[in-house]
């Protein structure tokens, strides 16, 4: 079997020790790991003011990490610049967030280069590589100039762009000729190959040669949908562990509310926070009979601080949760508990447990993985309701959420109202078929098909 090289910008395996929270992707990569020999290779994290090219290698959680220093200026340029204040708000419609400067798009193109330069000693000849996410676009181009002739991956975890959207990118054709690069290019949902090839064939006099095979800029890339899912056996330990008990014991035993509404989500102007906020204000005013029912507990560790837009967010969600709560709380009673903290997995999944609604709301999101955590944390006996954006990823695996615009105020407030009254019957059934595709479709389902995929294993992607 070959060994799987897999790359992304961070490399942060979780250490085993405790159940830290490490972030969706991270979570993912190293159960993808944990499977098959392979190597973890990417940024350390650290900066020194000069790029070395010294390779650290480790062994984290029984995963081989291998990484490296970035340069003050790759950060300022590569990370906070091209990756967060290009791409991102691109590839999430935020087009009047994007900014254009040549030097991010140079700072890129230099630390995808150096990248390549410090991973090419690692690669032996029948290594399957795999490539992470909108900050490593040009990777399989480096390598390709370096002589690797390998198999290569890449994976989005992020919506691709419409292809009205994604021509706002200064030098698009030349992002999009470098994914050409790559042998298999792998989408959450079939909605962002649709608008990839849209684009190939619009804007590159591309063709498609068979389904799932585009051609353009001379070359010939294979495509697919590969939904990404959580870590449902692990989860599943999370939810019946002491942590998990105390924390919802913690939450259910407070009386001054009958239900829990909870929002868990990296503090990012993509998951429409501020929507949701003002979704659960509404909900407030258009229901004063429910008032004093409901706790909103919207939990959002901050990120991308060194961004000004996510500075401006937070500034704005402060004054928003102090409105609300200003408007609408009494001597012994506030509907609204907005906390800036990260917690343990464990605890997360006590907290998911002990709430009536799942709120997730995001304005644009490749996937989502809060939805299905969410799911999995719930008591088969008496489930809690997953609201649900249609512009999250997840939304097309989870027609049984109530699906929401997250951009109306008023649709949020109506399926808060919906859920909080559901009978217990109708909230079991939707239940039971979002467990089901939670569990089925999980990381190590996506893990399997990609790599399968991308191995040109005709048998295993058979099985998978
Ligand atoms: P993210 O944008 O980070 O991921 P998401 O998929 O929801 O979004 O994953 C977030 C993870 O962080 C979840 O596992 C969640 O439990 C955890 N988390 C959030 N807040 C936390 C807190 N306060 N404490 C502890 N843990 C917390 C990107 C894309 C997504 C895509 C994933 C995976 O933007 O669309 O689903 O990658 O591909």
């Amino acid at each position: 079997m070959s060994r799987l090289i897999v790359v992304s910008n961070r490399v942060n395996p979780p250490s085993g020790e405790g159940e830290e929270s490490v972030g969706g992707l991270a979570m993912a990569l190293a159960a993808a790991l944990k499977q098959s020999s392979g190597i973890w290779f990417g940024w350390s994290g650290q900066t020194t003011p000069e790029f070395t090219g010294h390779l650290r290698i480790e062994t984290v959680g029984g995963v081989t990490a291998a990484t490296v220093d970035l340069e003050d200026q790759d950060l300022d340029e590569y990370y906070n610049g091209y990756a967060n204040k290009t791409l991102w708000p691109l590839f999430h419609y935020r087009t009047d967030l994007a900014a254009f400067d040549r030097a991010y798009d140079a700072g890129y193109r230099r630390v995808n280069a150096r990248f390549a330069e410090t991973l090419r000693p690692l690669i032996r000849p029948d290594d399957l590589i795999w490539v992470h996410d909108y900050h490593l676009i040009p990777l399989a181009r480096e390598l390709r100039a370096l002589g690797v002739k390998n198999r290569i991956g890449f994976f989005l975890h992020v919506p691709w762009p419409a292809h009205q959207v994604m021509i706002n990118l200064p030098r698009h054709r030349q992002l999009v000729e470098a994914v050409f690069d790559y042998d298999l290019v792998g989408f959450h949902t079939p909605e962002y190959q649709q608008a990839f090839e849209d684009y190939v064939l619009n804007e590159a006099d591309g063709l498609v040669a068979a389904p799932g095979r585009l051609k353009a800029f001379g070359r010939t890339v294979e495509v697919g949908a590969f939904p990404i899912g959580i870590d449902a056996d692990d989860f599943a330990r999370l939810v019946k562990s002491p942590r998990a008990h105390r924390m919802r014991d913690l939450m259910t035993a407070c009386t001054v509310f009958r239900h829990l509404i909870v929002g868990v989500d990296r503090l990012d102007y993509s998951k429409g926070l501020e929507e949701r906020f003002l979704g659960f204000e509404r909900f407030l005013t258009d229901n004063p009979d429910l008032r004093r029912e409901v706790l909103m507990l919207q939990i959002a560790p901050v990120s991308r601080e060194a961004v000004e837009a996510y500075q401006e967010i937070r500034g704005r969600l402060d004054a928003l949760s102090g409105r609300i709560n200003g408007e609408f709380s009494d001597v012994d009673w506030a509907p609204f508990r907005y906390v800036n903290k990260n917690y343990r997995r464990d605890e997360l999944a006590g907290i998911y447990g002990a709430a009536r609604v799942g709120l997730v709301t995001p304005l644009r999101d490749g996937m989502n993985l809060v939805a299905k955590e969410f799911v999995a944390a719930q008591n088969p006996d008496d489930p809690g309701v997953l609201v649900l954006s249609r512009f999250a990823g997840a939304a097309g695996q989870m027609p049984d959420a109530l699906l929401v615009n997250p951009h109306s105020a008023e649709e949020v407030a109506d399926a808060l109202r919906r859920a909080l009254a559901m009978e217990k019957p109708e909230r079991i059934r939707r239940w039971r078929a979002l467990f089901e595709s939670v569990q089925r479709e999980d990381v190590t389902a996506w893990r399997n098909a990609f790599v399968a995929a991308l191995a040109g294993d005709a048998a295993l992607q058979a099985a998978v």
